[in-house]
């Protein structure tokens, strides 16, 4: 007499039991059923057992593999809704809904002063100049005494310095300082280079005063510089209109008027007309002898013109904004309006 087949049905239930508990995806299921129903399964093969099985415990232990066969048919089927209903529950957390309108996604746009920039550059581009870059970090040897500055200049008061502290001469005076306008790059260009130049250096600059409406402590500059045999007022004077005729319209009226910077003789500013008003966009003039004499050139054989504007006054009169200040306020209302 054996009594393999009944214990067998209840161990092998019991084991599979917990393994099923275990199984969490459909294809662990099947691996399951594969092992414990399937054809050569392991309940299965209890059930065909009991046909050996001496007559008086066929009844019994037939019985017994029978009911423990359909518990794990039942659990099977339990277990298989359970997983489909957690399937279920995840893919609808992820759902898409693929009818409903897209979100729009924020496009960031560029500044005022970049987009005048831009268009500044593009203009003087297509007369033949260049785009250079330099240092905002500058010597005072090139923001001042190469362009005919020396120390002690009256002319120092036009630009109030943010000096550094990082270097001093011998006598503790400051050497170095955030530049005050583009112009050192007239002299650093011409020192590294030989005529013919034409380019123009667009760039950050700073000076240390009150800020108001048309005056921030932080703005760009374009600087420009022409060095040839041969160049005139009259080159400087043509570049000029040609660019305020495309930045402004070719009805612009233009203006000239004698100024003073100490790197340039003659010095003129110049204004455009707007909305009736006259206003001034930038410096300009031929180069002193004295700034090309310090790079290296000999007046007597080139001369140059050079000029430097400011593109935040110039956005300020193409879009009619009525203070400086907005352009580094960092405020999204602002700059929103400029694409
Ligand atoms: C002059 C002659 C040259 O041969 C070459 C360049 C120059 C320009 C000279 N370097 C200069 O800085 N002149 S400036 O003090 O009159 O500034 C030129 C332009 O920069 C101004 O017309 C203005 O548009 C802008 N600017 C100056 N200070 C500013 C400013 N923009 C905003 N805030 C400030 N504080």
């Amino acid at each position: 007499m054996t009594d393999a087949p009944p214990q067998d049905a209840a161990a092998i239930r019991d084991a599979a039991l917990d393994a099923l508990e275990r199984a969490g995806s459909a294809d662990a299921l099947e691996a399951w059923r594969v092992e414990y129903l399937g054809r050569s399964g392991r309940m299965t093969q209890v059930l065909r057992g009991v046909a050996q099985l001496p007559p008086d415990e066929r009844r019994a232990a037939g019985a017994a593999a029978n009911e423990a066969k359909t518990v794990l048919e039942q659990r099977l089927a339990d277990r298989r809704a359970e997983i489909e209903a957690a399937l279920a529950e995840g893919l609808g957390a992820d759902a898409i809904d693929v009818t409903l309108p897209g979100r729009p996604a924020p496009n960031g746009r560029y500044h005022p002063s970049t987009i005048v920039m831009r268009e500044i550059e593009a203009i003087f581009r297509g007369m033949g100049f260049q785009v250079a870059e330099g240092p905002e970090v500058e010597w005072d040897r090139y923001n001042f005494e190469m362009l005919n500055i020396p120390k002690d200049h009256p002319a120092r008061d036009m630009f109030d310095t943010f000096w550094l502290d990082a270097n001093r001469d011998p006598d503790g005076g400051f050497t170095t300082l955030l530049r005050t306008h583009t112009s050192p790059m007239q002299a650093r260009i011409m020192e590294a280079h030989q005529p013919p130049i034409r380019v123009i250096v667009p760039g950050k600059c700073y000076r240390y005063e009150a800020t108001d409406a048309t005056h921030e402590s932080q703005f760009h500059q374009i600087e420009g510089l022409a060095v040839d045999k041969g160049i005139t007022f009259a080159n400087l004077k043509h570049t000029l209109f040609q660019f305020a005729r495309q930045m402004f319209g070719p009805e612009t009226r233009i203006r000239f008027r004698c100024d003073y910077f100490p790197f340039v003789e003659p010095g003129v500013d110049m204004a455009i007309e707007w909305r009736g008003d006259w206003l001034e966009i930038l410096g300009a003039g031929m180069v002193h002898p004295n700034v090309l004499r310090a790079a290296g050139y000999d007046p007597d054989v080139y001369t140059g013109f050079a000029f430097g504007m400011g593109p935040e006054r110039i956005a300020m009169l193409k879009y009619g904004i009525n203070d400086v200040r907005h352009f580094l306020a960092n405020d999204v209302r602002f700059l929103r309006q400029f694409r």
